[in-house]
């Protein structure tokens, strides 16, 4: 089957995306998305990983924010908003479009594998994206006073803004892999773990029974892109909560949070210095410009990934 499998979270995995679809074909290229970010919300089932990578990718996501549609209007939200209603998420007028049709199609009883492929190709894109499992699963954080809540009522309800001192998958046990996601990771060349939030993003799609196992088997094809630069997050909490859950919040720390699972980790040039402490857990690396700032760095970062040996 050979090609490449991308480990998906959010913003930071579908920029990445970007730099892959031009180096990878797209008969050859599976993206597998993380979905415990999923959540019903005004009747409808809204899935921002698998929509930040479709609106990224096929070029229309908002450059501003990272998510949601490029010269959004916000109309429905300001009416929701009148009459008290939840509107702490922003759903733009064009992005509902996505979500009615895909719980209308979810209604239906079609898995979310097939209408995540229903938006993707109505988008243009023709590499395969596949939700992890269509099954049930839900990124729950701890938090202090509130104790357990959702991961948006963290992320997006809090602005990220409290401590984390504990994660868990909401019926992950319970889930199975989405169809070709299996194969997808096995039958790869190379399987990518896109510099998402390692706690947040990369491990619900790991806590999926099955998945784990294959990268830890196949961890010499694994090449993790860290998330971290110069011991910060580009977006998003993932400095804080590798702290938080106990972890240094550099290059080092993420070599640990993914020793175990990754066999290659690819690192920024700030970062030069961590690499012979990178190395000493046991992990190759590669020491590159990760800062996707221009298409020229995410095509050569996707390169890299690709192939590590490139960048040597
Ligand atoms: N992020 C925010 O910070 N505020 C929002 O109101 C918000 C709304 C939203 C709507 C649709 C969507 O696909 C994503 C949205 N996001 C919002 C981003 C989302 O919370 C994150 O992208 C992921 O869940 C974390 O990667």
């Amino acid at each position: 089957m050979g090609g490449v499998a991308v480990v998906c979270g959010g913003v930071g995995a579908a920029r990445l995306l970007n730099g892959l679809v031009e180096v990878v074909a797209a008969d050859e290229l599976t993206a597998v998305v993380n979905v415990g970010d999923d959540m019903e919300l005004h009747g409808l089932h809204i899935s921002p990983d698998l929509d930040t990578v479709v609106y990224t990718v096929s070029g229309q996501v908002s450059r501003e924010r990272g998510w949601g549609l490029e010269g959004e209007t916000w109309q429905a939200m300001e009416m929701v908003g009148r009459y008290g209603g939840a509107d702490w998420f922003s759903l733009g007028d064009r992005d509902l479009g996505t979500h009615l049709f895909r719980t209308d199609q979810l209604g239906l009883g079609r898995p979310l594998s097939e209408v995540t492929a229903d938006i993707a190709s109505a988008w243009g894109l023709d590499f395969t994206i596949l939700p992890v499992t269509d099954d049930r699963l839900r990124t729950m954080v701890t938090v202090p006073d509130d104790g357990e809540i959702s991961f948006q009522e963290y992320f997006v309800g809090r602005q990220h803004s409290v401590p984390v001192t504990s994660v868990r998958f909401d019926g992950a046990e319970r889930t199975r892999p989405a169809p070709g996601v299996l194969d997808a990771l096995n039958g790869a060349d190379r399987i990518v773990v896109a510099p998402s939030n390692p706690a947040v993003s990369i491990d619900p799609v790991l806590a999926v029974p099955g998945v784990a196992e294959v990268l830890r088997r196949r961890r010499e094809a694994v090449v993790a892109v860290s998330p971290i630069v110069g011991g910060k997050a580009l977006k998003g909490p993932a400095d804080r909560l590798l702290v938080e859950l106990g972890r240094e919040s550099s290059v080092v720390g993420v070599a640990g949070w993914y020793r175990d699972l990754v066999g290659t980790l690819v690192i920024d040039e700030v970062d030069r210095d961590l690499a012979d402490e990178v190395a000493a857990l046991g992990l190759e690396v590669v020491v590159t410009e990760t800062i996707m700032a221009e298409p020229a760095i995410t095509r050569r970062l996707a390169e890299t990934a690709v192939d590590p040996a490139s960048a040597r």
